[in-house]
């Protein structure tokens, strides 16, 4: 049965394949063809050096390029511009957004397996892609699932910690709380402690890591129900996948808000490395800090109100305009509501971004979501409304860079359609999204895939157990995952120089004489 389901995804990839792409000429899709078609054990011989390899040449080879001008305006804007950090798993660019390992959004949709056809991606498979560079089977992305839910077992004394802080706590707060709560059982700090070597490093990190995603969702819902419905807490169901589990653990069980939390988590995941989750995470993990440690440090940039508490500010500022406005709100009172906010000094939350400089891709696949499920949604109306009237009042005030809207200027309105009205909560659903690009970028386990494929279809052809088959898979993580890329390759202690004003004038005096 696997081994069909490979057939038919692979089929499916590369009849997808064979169609026109927007993007022809693109690299990326020739990687996910040669993957499929070579033959696999030779190309796994093949990849395990010269991934190891890759590193070594380039700082051998290239180590002296320069990579451009860093200004005084740089140093002084945030670095904004200034390429200065390794990151695989995604790449950004300000005109067409974001792409996973390559590819963009809507490739991801068309080619990731799914729990219904033609329905959102399965996280899970983000993840696979995020990790490996390749497209994973459905039959791979079900063990996947599997794994994780068996990690999904949440300490006790991680709900004691979260309940020791107050109701009211911002959810986020109560969260970030729970994830330091998890680093007790850090394998990775046990194993260093216990004097493992630089070289298997990547063991207790790959262990920390998926059990970190498998049980954030968990420790979520668990801030949820404590905070928004009286303490009752609903157990995981095994039997789902990791978004539609998350929905149900929260209280949502509707086959649409299931497709809506797969297709979040999937668009939230990974935003390249220099935003300010991204980037801390890192940061932290350079210092040889364990996922629990660093991905903590991610979450509490991410609950800053200019990074992943702004779909928290949309909602509610959405909110507001309808409470003063009404629901039928006029343009040209829309218009006045705008200049209200700005002149008042505050930003128009959702519209900007420090690297895009068109409508974010992740917004556009949202109102395409909104168009096919809530049409007549007012709130929806609303947003579409103000992605006519928000961009030419920014671009008329003259000093921001991308008038147009990110991200969070669509997701709440999504979820307040299927009940999830506490914008509160918001930024705890990006959060958990995060662990999946975050604790990847920590691991890579390129070839996992490729060496597990002749062993699957051997089992599937001897009819053993899909309990096997996911113990197989945990089996083979371990052996490929020295591949982990911040802790194989040895990626060292993240240090840049800062100076002074001081230091500045006195380097540009110098310039100027
Ligand atoms: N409303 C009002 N003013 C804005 C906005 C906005 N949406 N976006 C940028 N500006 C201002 C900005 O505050 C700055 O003003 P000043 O020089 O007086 O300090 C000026 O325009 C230039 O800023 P930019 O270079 O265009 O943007 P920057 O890279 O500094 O900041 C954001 C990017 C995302 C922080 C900014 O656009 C913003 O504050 N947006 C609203 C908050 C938001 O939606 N954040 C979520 C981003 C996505 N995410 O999930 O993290
Ligand atoms: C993100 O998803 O992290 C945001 O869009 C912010 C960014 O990329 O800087």
């Amino acid at each position: 049965m696997v081994f069909f389901r490979s057939v038919s995804a692979l089929s499916k990839l590369r009849s997808r394949l064979a169609q026109p792409s927007s993007l022809n000429g693109s690299v990326r899709w020739l990687q996910v063809q040669t993957c499929s078609d070579l033959d696999l054990h030779s190309q796994l011989k093949e990849l395990i050096p010269e991934q190891q390899e890759r590193l070594k040449k380039l700082k051998a080879e290239c180590g002296k390029i320069q990579l451009g001008n860093i200004t005084v305006d740089m140093v002084l804007g945030g670095m904004r511009g200034m390429t200065g950090l390794l990151w695989e798993t995604s790449l950004l660019d300000p005109d067409e957004g974001i792409r996973f390992r390559g590819m963009s959004i809507p490739e991801c949709q068309k080619v990731l397996p799914n729990a219904t056809p033609g329905g959102e991606p399965l996280p899970e498979g983000l993840l696979w892609l995020l990790l490996t560079g390749k497209v994973p089977t459905k039959g791979q992305v079900d063990a996947l699932s599997k794994e994780l839910s068996t990690r999904a077992t949440v300490p006790d004394h991680v709900y004691k910690a979260i309940d020791a802080l107050p109701q009211s706590a911002h959810p986020m707060t109560q969260f970030a709380t729970g994830v330091m709560a998890l680093q007790v059982q850090s394998e990775f700090q046990k194993a260093y402690e216990k004097g493992i070597p630089k070289s298997k490093y990547w063991e207790p990190t790959y262990e920390d890591s998926l059990s970190l995603i498998a049980q954030v969702p968990v420790v979520a819902a668990y801030v949820y129900r404590r905070v928004y419905k009286n303490g009752q807490i609903i157990p995981k169901d095994d039997s789902l996948d990791y978004g539609a589990n998350f929905s149900h653990m929260l209280g949502f069980d509707s086959p649409k808000m299931q497709e809506l939390m797969r297709l979040y988590v999937t668009i939230h995941s990974d935003h390249e490395g220099g935003n300010v989750s991204a980037h801390t995470g890192h940061l932290v993990a350079s210092a040889l800090a364990d996922p629990y440690l660093s991905f903590a440090a991610a979450l509490n940039g991410l609950a800053g109100p200019l990074h992943g508490l702004a779909n928290q500010e949309v909602l509610l500022w959405i909110k507001s305009v309808v409470d003063e406005c009404g629901e039928n709100i006029s343009t040209e009172q829309l218009k006045d509501y705008v200049w209200k906010t700005l002149k008042s000094g505050k930003v128009v939350p959702g519209f900007g971004h420090g690297v895009l400089r068109k409508t974010d891709p992740r917004y556009m696949c949202q109102r395409e979501f909104a168009l096919k499920h809530l049409p007549d949604d007012p709130l929806f109306q609303l947003v579409s409304k103000l992605y006519e009237v928000v961009p030419p009042i920014l671009t008329e005030l003259g000093k921001v860079k991308n008038p147009w809207p990110n991200v969070d200027a669509h997701s709440g309105v999504l979820l307040n359609h299927f009940g999830l009205h506490e914008a509160r909560y918001f930024t705890v659903l990006f959060g958990v999204s995060r662990s999946i690009g975050i604790c990847s970028q920590v691991l890579t386990m390129s070839l996992t895939f490729f060496s597990l494929l002749p062993f699957r279809i051997l089992f599937v052809f001897l009819n053993l157990s899909f309990f096997l088959r996911v113990h197989l898979n945990h089996y083979y993580y371990y052996f490929f995952s020295q591949l982990i890329w911040d802790r194989a390759l040895g990626l060292p202690l993240e240090r840049p120089k800062s100076v002074t004003m001081e230091w500045l004038e006195n380097h540009c005096k110098k310039a100027a004489a």
